[in-house]
C-alpha cells in the first residue's frame, strides 16, 4: 500500500521521472530513445515511421500526463465547479502538435530529432487523425475542450469512443465512395485505458413497483440486457499554461466477455456473441449531419455514454463524501444538443430510483445541473425518438418523460389556462400520428438555460421552435456565440501567418485574440502588406501541392482562391457556386478577351452516405470540373477541383491559403458556422448571406469589408409569403437558363446524359433553399470581388482588417461567455511546470 502521504507530482522527483519528463533537448532526445526501445521495443535501425511517431507521441504524452496529474491534485483540494461536457461527437484533430505547441517544446523537440536525421514535421504528418464527429458541432467540441483547458476551467468532456469514426471519403468516376474508418489500426498513443473505471449500463426489460422498507413506492427496473463501458482517457493539455483536463470516451464492452455455460455445452459461438454484440454500441459513427434518423442504435449510443458518464459523476462526488442534493454545485453538465438529452431522465433515475432521493429534490437538483446547446433549426434534424422504442430500450426513462411531462403540463396550465393548443405544442410527446419524445423540448424543460450558437440563430429560436418556452421563462435562454481556436487554426494551420503576427505585435494574441487589433494600424504599410502577401502565397503553394498530390490537378497559386469547404447539403447551397462556375465557363468560352481574374474554385466535403441529392451535387462539382479543367481555352483562367476526404488535417492546410471563403447558405438556416471564422482570421474575404455568424462577423470587419448578397431571413420569409416560383426566377434571366440548360444538355455526364435530372427538377419545381432566387446577386457580387481583385493594395487591407478584427471569434470568448452566463464557474489556477523553455519563437511555430 502507498503511504497516504505520498503526492504523485513528488515521484517527478526522483531522477529517472525527472529525466523522463524534462524540456531540454538531451532530456528529449533520451525520452524518446527510451520510448523506442522501452514502451515498443524497437531499435531505431528497424523503426517504421509510425514507431516514430508513436516513440515521440508518447515522450509527448508522459509530459502532459504529469501536468493533468497536477491538475488533479490542485482540484481534489478545491471546491470549484466541474464542467462536463457532453458530446456524442468530438473532432479533435491531431494532437501531437497541439501538444507540443501547448507545451512550448516546437524547436527543443524538432532539435532532438534533428540529431537523429528526422523531420519533426514528416513525423508530425504520420499521425491519424480521431474522426468522431460529423462537423461543425464535433469540432466545436474539440474547440471548446482547448479553451476550457487554456482558460484552466475545470472539465471533462465525456462522449463514446467509436472504433470507426467519420467514413473516408474516396472519389470514384467523380461519386463520393465510402470507406471505413480503422483509426485505431495502428493504435493510438494519446488514450490511458482506465480499466478500473467502468459502469454497467442497462437496456430493455421491464419496470416493477416495490415498497421499501419505509412503505414508500420505489420503481425497480428489471433490465433484458446489460453493457459495460469502460473510460478510456485522453489528456487536453492548455496552452502555456498548468492545467490538463480529460477527454473521456466510453468503449463498450460485455458485462461477462465469456459465457462459460454455452462454452461449456460446447457452443463456441455463442459464448461469445454477447460480447459481440454489446461491442456494436460504440463501434462506429452515425455519419449523418443535421440529420436525425431514429435508429434503435443511435438511441442505445446515446444512452449509453450519457449513462456512463452521469454514473461517474456521481462515483466521483460520493467519493469526495459530498451529497448527492449539491450534485449540482459541484457538476455543471453541458448538452451539446439533444444527443445526450436523454440526460436528463437518466439523472432522475439514477437519483431517485438507485440513490432514494425524493422527485422534488432530485428535479431540482437536475434543472440546476443542466443546460442545452441548441445547433440547428432545421426540422428534419431535431431528435424525436418514438414513444414505442423508447418503450422498448428504455422503460423506465419512459416513466420519468411521463412524469416530468404531467407536472410541466400542469406549470404551462397555471402560466396560460385554457390554451389547449399551446399544451399539445409544447407537450414532450408529439401526439400527432404515431407518438414521439421531442428530445429538445426535454432538453430544455430539464436545463435552467438553453442557448443558441450565433446571436441570430438564438432570436430565431426564440422566435420559432422554441417560441412558446420563451414566453413562459424568458429568462431561460441566452445566446453565446461560437468561436474557433486560433492555437490550432492559426499557429499550427498557418505558421507563416503566425510568425508574422507575433513579430510585429508579440506573441500574446494567441492567449488573447482581441489583440490581433494590433495589426489594423499596419494594414496600409507596404512593407506589411508586402509580407502579409508572400504568406499567403506561401500558403497557396503548400495547398496547391497538397491538390496536385491528392487529386492530380495542376493550380496556379497566384490564381484567387475561392474556397467552400464544409459538409455537403442543399441548405449550404454548394450549387449556387457551381452556377456561378459554369456562367463563367461559359462567358469565357464564347468571349476569350473578357477581363475576369483567374481564379481556381476548391470544393471538400462529405455527403451523408444516404442523401442522394449531396452526392449528386458533388458528382455534378466533379463533372464541371473535368470539363474545365480538360479545356485548353480555360488554362490559366479557370480551375476547378473538389479535394477528397475534408478532415481537420486538411482544413489546416485549407484556411491558411483561402483568399475568398464562400459562406453562402440560405438566410435562416446556418446556425452559425465556424469554417467562416477560420477563414476570415487567417485573412480571407467572405463573400456571404446574412445568415449565422456571418451577421457577427461582418458586424466585426465592417460592412465594407465583406461580401454580402442575397435575401434577409425576413424577405425569405415574404418570397414565401407571396408565392415563390423557381421558374419565373429563369424566365427573367437569360443567363441563368443558359446555365440550366447546359447542365440539362447532358454535355457534362457522357455515360448517362440524363444524370442531372433530378437536382435540376428540385431547383425547378422546388427550391426549397432559394438556390434560383438568390443567383443574380450572388453572381453580381462575384463580380464585385473579381474587380477588388485586380487592385491587390486594396484587397490585402481589407483581409489584414479582416484578421486583426477577428478576436471576438475565439473559442476562449465563447467559453468565458459560458462560464458567466451558464455554468457561473471561476477559472482554477494550476501550477505549470517549472522547467522547459518558452521561448518567442515557438509560438510562431
Ligand atoms: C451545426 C450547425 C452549424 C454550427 C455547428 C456548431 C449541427 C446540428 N449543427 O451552423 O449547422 O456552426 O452546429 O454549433 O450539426
Amino acid at each position: 500500500m502507498w503511504k497516504q502521504s505520498l503526492r504523485l507530482t513528488s515521484c517527478a522527483l526522483s531522477p529517472g521521472v525527472g529525466v523522463r519528463t524534462g524540456m531540454s533537448v538531451a532530456d528529449l532526445r533520451q525520452s524518446f530513445l527510451d520510448n523506442l526501445f522501452c514502451s515498443l521495443g524497437r531499435v531505431p535501425m528497424a523503426a517504421t515511421p509510425n514507431d516514430i511517431y508513436t516513440a515521440l507521441a508518447l515522450t509527448v504524452r508522459d509530459r502532459v500526463h504529469k501536468q493533468g496529474v497536477r491538475t488533479m491534485e490542485a482540484r481534489a483540494a478545491q471546491e470549484a465547479r466541474v464542467v462536463a461536457y457532453l458530446s456524442a461527437e468530438f473532432l479533435p484533430g491531431p494532437h501531437l502538435a497541439n501538444n507540443l505547441l501547448n507545451l512550448g517544446i516546437v524547436e527543443p523537440t524538432r532539435e532532438a530529432l534533428s540529431e537523429f536525421g528526422l523531420d519533426l514535421d514528416q513525423v508530425i504528418d504520420q499521425e491519424e487523425e480521431p474522426g468522431l464527429g460529423n462537423g461543425g458541432l464535433g469540432r466545436l467540441a474539440a474547440c471548446f475542450m482547448d479553451s476550457l483547458a487554456s482558460l484552466e476551467v475545470p472539465a471533462v468532456g465525456y462522449g463514446i469512443r467509436y472504433e470507426f469514426g467519420i467514413f473516408e471519403q474516396a472519389i470514384k468516376s467523380g461519386w463520393q465512395v465510402e470507406l471505413t474508418d480503422k483509426w485505431l489500426r495502428f493504435g493510438n498513443p494519446w488514450e490511458i485505458v482506465r480499466p478500473e473505471i467502468y459502469y454497467e449500463v442497462k437496456f430493455g426489460g421491464r419496470t416493477q413497483a416495490v415498497k421499501d422498507e419505509h412503505g414508500r413506492l420505489q420503481v425497480r427496473w428489471l433490465p433484458e440486457t446489460e453493457v459495460k463501458g469502460e473510460a478510456y482517457d485522453t489528456p487536453i493539455l492548455g496552452y502555456r499554461v498548468g492545467t490538463c483536463n480529460t477527454l473521456r470516451l466510453w468503449k463498450a464492452e460485455a458485462v461477462e466477455s465469456f459465457d462459460f455455460a454455452a462454452f461449456n455445452h460446447g457452443d463456441y459461438y455463442r459464448a461469445v456473441a454477447d460480447k459481440v454484440e454489446s461491442e456494436t454500441i460504440a463501434k462506429v459513427l452515425y455519419p449523418n449531419d443535421e440529420l436525425a434518423q431514429g435508429k434503435h442504435l443511435r438511441l442505445q449510443q446515446q444512452y449509453f455514454f450519457v449513462s456512463c458518464s452521469l454514473q461517474d459523476m456521481i462515483r466521483i462526488h460520493r467519493a469526495a463524501n459530498r451529497p448527492l442534493e449539491k450534485f449540482h454545485e459541484k457538476w455543471a453538465v453541458q448538452l451539446n444538443d439533444t444527443h445526450p438529452a436523454i440526460a436528463v431522465a437518466e439523472l432522475m433515475h439514477l437519483l431517485v430510483d438507485d440513490h432514494g432521493l425524493d422527485w422534488d429534490t432530485a428535479w431540482n437538483v437536475t434543472r440546476q445541473t443542466f443546460a442545452y446547446t441548441n445547433h440547428t433549426l432545421l426540422p428534419e434534424a431535431l431528435e424525436k425518438w418514438s414513444v414505442k422504442l423508447i418503450g422498448q430500450v428504455l422503460p423506465r426513462h419512459l416513466e420519468i418523460i411521463y412524469e416530468i411531462n404531467a407536472r410541466f403540463l400542469d406549470e404551462v396550465r397555471a402560466a396560460f389556462p385554457g390554451d389547449s393548443s399551446r399544451l399539445s405544442r409544447m407537450s414532450l410527446i408529439d401526439e400527432a400520428g404515431e407518438r414521439f419524445v421531442r428530445m429538445a423540448h426535454l432538453a430544455t424543460v430539464g436545463s435552467h438555460r438553453v442557448n443558441g450558437v450565433a446571436r441570430m440563430h438564438s432570436d430565431l429560436l426564440k422566435q420559432t421552435v422554441m417560441g412558446d418556452f420563451a414566453e413562459l421563462w424568458p429568462d431561460k435562454f441566452c445566446n453565446v456565440t461560437n468561436g474557433v481556436t486560433p492555437r490550432r487554426f492559426v499557429a499550427l494551420g498557418n505558421r507563416p501567418l503566425s510568425r508574422l503576427i507575433t513579430e510585429s505585435i508579440g506573441e500574446g494574441w494567441l492567449s488573447d485574440l482581441n489583440e490581433l487589433r494590433g495589426l489594423e494600424g499596419l494594414a496600409d504599410d507596404k512593407t506589411f502588406q508586402k509580407q502579409w502577401r508572400e504568406v499567403k502565397l506561401a500558403n497557396k503553394v503548400d495547398l496547391a501541392e497538397l491538390l496536385k498530390l491528392r487529386t492530380g490537378a495542376v493550380v496556379n497559386p497566384e490564381s484567387l482562391f475561392d474556397i467552400q469547404v464544409k459538409r455537403i447539403h442543399e441548405y449550404k447551397r454548394q450549387h449556387l457556386n457551381v452556377l456561378y462556375i459554369i456562367a463563367t465557363y461559359l462567358r469565357l468560352r464564347r468571349d476569350p478577351r473578357i477581363d475576369v481574374p483567374a481564379r481556381t474554385f476548391i470544393f471538400s466535403g462529405k455527403a451523408a452516405p444516404g442523401y442522394f441529392m449531396a452526392k449528386l451535387i458533388i458528382k455534378l462539382i466533379n463533372a464541371v470540373a473535368e470539363t474545365v479543367n480538360n479545356d485548353p481555352a480555360m488554362d490559366g483562367r479557370l480551375r476547378v477541383v473538389f479535394l477528397p476526404d475534408f478532415s481537420v488535417k486538411s482544413a489546416q492546410h485549407i484556411y491558411p491559403a483561402g483568399d475568398l471563403s464562400e459562406q453562402i447558405s440560405m438566410a435562416g438556416k446556418e446556425a452559425s458556422g465556424t469554417g467562416n471564422m477560420k477563414f476570415a482570421l487567417n485573412g480571407a474575404l467572405t463573400i456571404g448571406t446574412l445568415d449565422g455568424a456571418n451577421v457577427e462577423i461582418r458586424e466585426e470587419v465592417g460592412a465594407e469589408n465583406f461580401f454580402l448578397f442575397g435575401l434577409t431571413v425576413e424577405q425569405v420569409r415574404e418570397l414565401r409569403l407571396r408565392g415563390y416560383r423557381p421558374q419565373e426566377v429563369v424566365e427573367g434571366n437569360a443567363s441563368l437558363r443558359e446555365v440550366l440548360d447546359f447542365i440539362g444538355s447532358g454535355v457534362l455526364a457522357a455515360e448517362d446524359r440524363s444524370l442531372f435530372r433530378p437536382l435540376l427538377d428540385r431547383l425547378l419545381n422546388d427550391d426549397p433553399f432559394l438556390v434560383l432566387a438568390d443567383y443574380q446577386a450572388y453572381v453580381d457580387c462575384q463580380e464585385q470581388v473579381s474587380s477588388l481583385w485586380r487592385d491587390q493594395r486594396a484587397w490585402t487591407r481589407k483581409a489584414i482588417l479582416n484578421a486583426a478584427r477577428m478576436g471576438k471569434f475565439s473559442s476562449d470568448r465563447s467559453i468565458r461567455d459560458y462560464c458567466e452566463h451558464v455554468w457561473r464557474i471561476k477559472p482554477l489556477k494550476v501550477q505549470s511546470r517549472s522547467t522547459g523553455t518558452r521561448t518567442r519563437s515557438d509560438a510562431a511555430s
